[in-house]
C-alpha cells in the first residue's frame, strides 16, 4: 500500500510539474549529448558485448528509441540537419564539411531558438561540425578542448610513462607510413581520461552545469563527445574491459548484399586514406579487422564513462528532475559489414543511431516507432513548452514518449548525394536518381526476414507494390532542388570508378 501511495504522489507531482512547464512559468533545462559515430553498440540496445553502464542507466530512466535514423550518414551534414530541423536535399547538407550557416543561412538553429526564448545556451566539444558554424546560437563562444581533434597522444610530444611499451609500435606506424603524417587507427595507452579531448569536454561540461544550476534562467547545453569516431583512441582500462577473443567478424564481412547495385558500395575511404597500416585495397586481414572492432568498443566505453560523469553531475547538483536529457549518435557505423567500414552509405547499419530521451515526468520505456533525428527540434520545443516554429521538417515525438504503441511518421528518409532511402518499420528502400529525377538504381530489403540486409528484393515481383509506394514517398519528399556541384562531382567520380571496375 505504501508503494502505491508513493507512486500516486510521484504521478501527481509529475503531472503538476509537467503542467508548470507547459504554462511557461518554469522551463526545464535541456542537456543534449551527441556521441560521434556511435551506432547502437550499447548494452541497453541488446548488444551482448558492449560495456556501457552509463548510457544503459540513462536508457533505464528514459525512453529508448529502437529505430532512430540520421538524415545524412556523415558528421557535418547530419548535425546541420538535426540542429536545424531541416531535411537534407541535393543542394544542402550534403557532406562532412556542411555548415548550417552556409547551406541554409535563413534557418534558425535549435540552440538559437532556445536562446531567443530565454535559455542560456552552451556548446562544448563537437556539436556543429565546424566550431564557428552558427555562432550566434550560443550565449558564450562554442568551446573545444585544445589540440588536434584526432589526438593521438604521442604526436603532441608528451612524455608517456615507460609502461606504455606500445608507444614504439605506434610511432613506427607513423614513421613508416608513406605519407608520414597520418597515424594508426587506434591507440592503447595507459592514460588519464582527460589526456584525450572527451575527458576535458566532460570536465568543462560539469563546471558549466555547476555554474548554470545557480542561474535563474534555464540552460540549453550541448556536449559533443568525439569518440568512438576514428581514430579509436581510449585509455588502456577501457580496452581491458574486453577480451580480444570476445569479437567475431560480422556475418556479412566477405560479401556485399545479393543483387545490390554498385552505387552504395564504397571502399572505406575514411579508414584507408586517413590511417597508417590500413591496406589501400582489399579486405582487411581478419586479425586487423577484429582488433579494430575491439578498439571501437574501447572507444565506446570511454565515451560512455564521460557520459556517466555528466549524468552524475546532474544528480549531485539536484537538477536531474528538472533537466531533459537527450543522447544520440550522429549516424550509424559499419564495422566491416558488407565489406565496408565507416558511414557514408544508405544501409541501415550506417543510418541507425541511438536515441534516448529522458524527460521529467515521462516514464521510461522502449519505443519501436521509426523516427528521425530531424524530430529532435520539435520534440525539445514541445517538451519545454515553447511554441513550435514554422516549417520544421521533423515531427514531435512527445505523443509517443508516453505511448509506445503509436507512430509519428510513415518512414524516415535519409539522403546521401544522389541517393535517397526510406525506412519503414519493415523495409529499407533506396534509390538513386539522375538530375531529372529518373531512377537509375534501387534496392529494397525486407527487414522482417532479412535484418542484415543481405538480399536486394527490389526487382522481385512480390515486392512491386512496396517499391512503388516507397519510391513515390521519396518523390513526394523531394524538394526539387538542383544538384549542388558537390553532388555532381560525387556522382561523376562514382561513375568513373564503376567504369574502371567493369
Ligand atoms: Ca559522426
Amino acid at each position: 500500500m505504501k508503494n502505491i501511495f508513493i507512486s500516486s504522489v510521484v504521478c501527481l507531482l509529475g503531472f503538476l510539474s509537467l503542467s508548470t512547464f507547459a504554462q511557461n512559468s518554469v522551463k526545464p533545462n535541456v542537456l543534449v549529448i551527441i556521441v560521434d559515430d556511435l551506432r547502437p553498440k550499447i548494452a541497453a540496445y541488446g548488444d551482448q558485448i558492449a560495456v556501457t553502464p552509463n548510457i544503459d542507466y540513462l536508457a533505464e530512466t528514459g525512453v529508448l528509441f529502437e529505430n532512430a535514423f540520421t538524415a545524412v550518414p556523415v558528421c557535418g551534414a547530419s548535425r546541420a540537419a538535426l540542429l536545424s530541423g531541416k531535411k537534407p536535399t541535393t543542394n544542402r547538407f550534403v557532406d562532412y564539411n556542411s555548415r548550417l550557416d552556409v547551406d541554409f543561412p535563413d534557418a534558425e538553429s535549435l540552440p538559437n531558438y532556445f536562446k531567443d526564448n530565454g535559455y542560456y545556451t552552451i556548446s562544448n566539444g563537437k556539436v556543429f561540425d565546424a566550431t564557428l558554424d552558427s555562432e550566434s546560437a550560443w550565449s558564450e563562444p562554442a568551446w573545444n578542448p585544445e589540440g588536434e581533434w584526432t589526438s593521438v597522444l604521442f604526436v603532441r610530444g608528451r612524455e608517456l610513462p615507460a609502461r606504455n611499451a606500445r608507444r614504439d609500435d605506434l610511432q613506427r606506424a607513423y614513421l613508416d607510413h608513406q605519407l608520414g603524417i597520418i597515424g594508426p587507427a587506434f591507440e592503447r595507452l595507459e592514460a588519464a581520461d582527460t589526456d584525450y579531448p572527451d575527458g576535458r569536454v566532460a570536465e568543462k561540461t560539469i563546471e558549466d552545469l555547476r555554474r548554470l544550476s545557480g542561474l535563474d534562467t534555464p540552460f540549453f547545453l550541448v556536449a559533443g563527445f568525439r569518440k568512438p569516431h576514428l581514430p579509436f583512441t581510449a585509455p588502456e582500462r577501457y580496452w581491458s574491459l574486453y577480451d580480444s577473443t570476445d569479437f567475431v567478424l560480422p556475418s556479412t564481412y566477405y560479401e556485399t548484399p545479393f543483387g545490390v547495385p554498385s552505387n552504395p558500395i564504397h571502399n572505406s575511404f575514411e579508414l584507408r586514406q586517413s590511417y597508417a597500416d590500413i591496406p589501400q585495397e582489399g579486405l582487411l586481414e581478419e586479425t586487423q579487422a577484429l582488433h579494430l572492432i575491439h578498439a571501437y568498443h574501447a572507444a565506446v566505453s570511454y565515451a560512455d564513462a564521460q557520459v556517466g560523469k555528466v549524468l552524475n553531475a546532474l544528480t549531485d547538483l539536484g537538477i536531474e528532475d528538472e533537466t531533459i536529457v537527450v543522447l544520440l549518435g550522429d549516424h550509424g557505423w559499419s564495422l566491416g559489414e558488407h565489406t565496408m567500414w565507416n558511414k557514408h552509405a544508405l544501409f541501415d547499419i550506417a543510418l541507425r543511431t541511438p536515441l534516448i530521451i529522458r524527460a521529467p515526468n515521462h516514464l521510461s520505456s522502449r519505443n519501436n516507432a521509426v523516427v528521425s533525428l530531424l524530430d529532435l527540434f520539435p520534440t525539445l520545443t514541445e517538451l519545454s513548452g515553447l511554441p513550435l516554429p514554422q516549417n520544421l521538417d521533423g515531427v514531435s515525438l512527445v505523443p509517443i514518449l508516453s505511448n509506445s504503441q503509436v507512430g509519428v511518421r510513415t518512414a524516415a528518409i535519409s539522403r546521401w548525394f544522389d541517393g535517397a532511402s526510406a525506412r519503414t518499420d519493415q523495409y529499407r528502400y533506396t534509390d538513386w536518381r539522375d538530375e531529372s529525377g529518373q531512377i537509375e538504381a534501387r534496392m529494397l530489403y525486407d527487414l522482417s526476414v532479412d535484418p542484415d540486409e543481405t538480399r536486394n528484393v527490389a526487382e522481385e515481383d512480390r515486392y512491386k507494390d512496396v517499391v512503388f509506394e516507397l519510391s513515390t514517398f521519396i518523390t513526394s519528399d523531394d524538394s526539387g532542388q538542383p544538384w549542388s556541384p558537390m553532388v555532381r562531382d560525387h556522382v561523376e567520380a562514382r561513375k568513373s570508378m564503376q567504369t574502371l571496375v567493369e
